[in-house]
């Protein structure tokens, strides 16, 4: 996969050299590059912004610019991906089908965001056009958001973390749940115990305690998903949790 990222903040984007997605692109798994939005203006003061239209506080980005940089890096089956606070809420869902895509643009807005008919062109066009939020938070533009898609997706690619089995059992995975509490080494610190069933080397119970716990833990923080949950999605045992 490719993914273009388009900012006024490159050195923003620095975290895509290190860790998971540093390596995934040292071993050519993942192609990211990295451009300045500046590189598409035209005058002197390299400027990306504007006043709004109507009035209002803040500066939009400006179409022409973001035109001209978007016409420059989109080809056949990209997808342009555009952080903002307004977008469709991203989910573990939007990473597992943006990680099938051949080729990610994500421009990335600053200020109030980018003036409307960039979207819209695009689609006119018929690009595929995501307009995503990370959250119900505002952020002060979309370069953070960046990151997170492509670390999200970037963890999705074939042969990217050392053991898939890590994908299995997630949070935020194809059963819908929080995933249980983890425990190593020692098996007692500071007072605190491992959980006994954990020790004990049945199998069987340790995965009915390990599903027990997810479904406890999600039922308590974030109820929003049990009620989101398939009606088939509870086995006998579930309902008595
Ligand atoms: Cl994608 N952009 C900005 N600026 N703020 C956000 C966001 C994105 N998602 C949540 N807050």
């Amino acid at each position: 996969m490719r993914v273009d990222v388009v900012t006024i903040f490159p050195e923003y984007l620095a975290p895509l050299g290190l860790s998971l997605v540093g390596r995934a692109r040292e071993q050519g798994l993942l192609d990211v590059a990295v451009h300045d939005l500046r590189d598409w203006t035209s005058d002197r003061h390299r400027t990306v912004d504007d006043a709004p239209m109507g009035g209002g506080a803040g500066m939009v980005m400006r179409p022409d610019v973001w035109g001209r940089a978007l016409d420059d890096l989109l080809t056949d089956g990209s997808e342009l991906v555009m952080p903002t606070p307004s977008g469709e809420v991203f989910t573990q869902r939007t990473a597992e089908r943006l990680a099938g895509v051949d080729h990610l643009v994500i421009a990335c807005g600053r200020y109030e965001g980018i003036d409307a008919r960039v979207a819209e062109h695009y689609r006119t066009r018929g690009v595929r056009v995501s307009e995503l939020s990370i959250g119900d938070y505002v952020l002060g533009g979309g370069e953070v958001a960046a990151l997170v898609v492509v670390e999200a997706v970037a963890r999705l690619q074939p042969g990217v973390l050392g053991n898939p089995e890590s994908l299995v059992e997630e949070s935020h995975g194809s059963a819908g749940l929080l995933e249980y509490p983890v425990y190593t080494r020692p098996p007692s610190w500071r007072g605190l115990d491992v959980p006994e069933v954990l020790l004990s080397g049945h199998h069987a119970r340790i995965a009915r305690w390990r599903r027990d716990m997810a479904l406890e833990r999600t039922a308590r923080r974030r109820p929003d998903l049990v009620a989101g949950l398939e009606p088939d999605a509870l086995d006998a045992a579930d309902r008595a949790v």
